[in-house]
C-alpha cells in the first residue's frame, strides 16, 4: 500500500504531465484530465479518471503482495487476487474526488482483514464483512502540500512523510488526540435535512460562549475525509457526517468497509472515538460492502456529548429553551 500511495501521488503531482507509462491499464482515459468523469460506481458516485487509475495502481500493487482478495470502492464486486493469502485488503483509492480539479487534498484509505482459511477464494464478499475491530492493520494516506501515510497495526497511531526519494519516514510515533476541542467539521448546508439532536448539536457549538457550551468553537469543511482526519490527528476536533432526510442518506455518505473502519480504528488507536451517533463503529458487522454508515469521530468528549443528545432526546429538552426551540439557522 506504501508504494501504491508513493506512485499515485506522484501521478497527481503530475497532474497533466502525468507520463502515459504511469496510467496503467487505463490507456483508454489517458486523453483526459485526472478530474474528467468516466463513469459511476456501485454506490452510485461519478467516476474520475483518477478515480479508476488509483484503483489500477492499488490492485496491481497487492497482487505483488499476500493478498487474498481487494474489495474497492470502484469495484462492484470484490477481486480476487493469491489464492490462500493469509489477508484482505478493503480500499477507498481516491477519498475526496469533488478536490481533485481545485488542487486540494485528497488521499487513500485501507483496511486489512485476516482472510480466514475457510474463506471462499472466489470474488465473495464474506471475507470483507468482518466488524472493524477485527482489522490488522489500517492506514490512509493525504495527497496535500506534503504526502502522508498515516498508519497503524493496533498499537498506536504512526504518521510517515514521504521524502524526495520516495521512502516514507517516520515523523510522528504514537500520536494522540486530545479529548477536548474546540472545532468540528460538518457540512453545514444539510443542516434543514439533519435530526433534532444533530441540529441540537452544532446550535450548542455555533451559540458559543453565550451559549450553553459557555466557549467559542471553530468550524472546518475541507469535503476530504483524510484530509479532515489529519487535522484532527494534529490538532484535535470532531467530524460528523450524520444521516440525514435526503434521498439515500438515512445512513450519511461514507462506506463502514473501506472509509469508516480504517478511521476508527486509527482514531481509537490515537485516544480518540468513532461512532455512529448511537454506537461504536468498531463493532457494527457489515451487510454488504459498499454499505454506508453515520460517521462521528475524533476527540472523546465531543464524540460522547453527540453520543448523548443522540441516546437521551430527554436531554435535548433540558437545554436551555432559546436553544431547543430554535436554531441559530431558523427564525
Ligand atoms: P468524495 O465523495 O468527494 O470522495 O468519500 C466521500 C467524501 O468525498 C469524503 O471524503 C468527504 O468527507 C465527503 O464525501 C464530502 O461529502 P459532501 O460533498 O456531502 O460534503
Ligand atoms: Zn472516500
Amino acid at each position: 500500500m506504501a508504494t501504491a500511495c508513493r506512485d499515485i501521488s506522484r501521478l497527481i503531482a503530475a497532474g497533466p504531465f502525468a507520463a502515459p507509462a504511469a496510467d496503467l491499464a487505463r490507456a483508454a482515459h489517458m486523453d483526459l484530465g485526472h478530474g474528467d468523469i468516466v463513469g459511476e460506481n456501485a454506490g452510485g458516485d461519478q467516476q474520475k479518471a483518477l478515480d479508476l487509475r488509483a484503483h489500477d495502481i492499488v490492485v496491481d500493487a497487492l497482487r505483488t503482495a499476500p493478498v487474498a482478495m481487494v474489495g474497492s470502492e470502484e469495484a462492484d464486486a470484490p477481486i480476487p487476487l493469491a489464492s490462500g493469502a493469509p489477508v484482505s485488503v478493503a480500499v477507498d483509492p481516491l477519498d475526496g474526488s469533488s478536490n481533485i480539479d481545485v488542487n486540494m487534498s485528497i488521499g487513500t484509505i485501507f483496511s486489512v482483514l485476516p482472510h480466514r482459511s475457510w474463506m471462499p477464494h472466489d470474488a465473495s464478499e464474506a471475507a470483507l464483512l468482518q466488524p472493524g475491530h477485527r482489522q490488522l492493520a489500517a492506514g490512509y494516506a493525504t495527497y496535500g502540500p506534503m504526502t502522508e501515510l498515516v498508519l497503524t497495526l493496533g498499537r498506536g497511531t504512526h504518521v510517515f512523510i514521504l521524502d524526495e526519494a520516495g521512502a516514507f519516514r517516520l515523523t510522528g510515533a504514537n500520536v494522540t488526540i486530545a479529548p477536548q476541542t474546540g472545532e468540528f467539521a460538518i457540512n453545514a448546508s444539510n443542516y434543514r435535512h439533519w435530526d433534532a439532536p444533530v441540529r441540537a448539536y452544532i446550535d450548542d457549538c455555533l451559540s458559543g460562549a453565550e451559549g450553553m457550551r459557555g466557549r467559542d468553537f471553530n468550524m472546518r469543511w475541507i469535503g476530504s475525509l483524510v484530509a479532515e482526519a489529519s487535522r484532527i490527528l494534529t490538532r484535535g476536533g470532531v467530524f460528523l457526517y450524520p444521516g440525514d432526510q435526503r434521498d439515500g442518506y438515512a445512513e450519511g455518505r461514507l462506506r463502514l468497509v473501506y472509509e469508516a473502519n480504517p478511521i476508527a480504528f486509527l482514531v481509537e488507536q490515537a485516544g480518540g472515538a468513532a461512532s455512529t451517533g448511537t454506537g461504536r463503529i468498531l463493532d457494527l458487522v457489515p451487510g454488504e460492502l459498499h454499505q454506508r454508515v453515520p460517521l462521528i469521530f475524533g476527540s472523546r468528549d465531543e464524540v460522547e456529548r453527540v453520543e448523548n443528545y443522540t441516546s437521551d432526546p430527554h436531554s435535548l429538552g433540558e437545554r436551555s429553551p432559546l436553544f431547543g426551540r430554535r436554531g441559530l439557522f431558523r427564525a
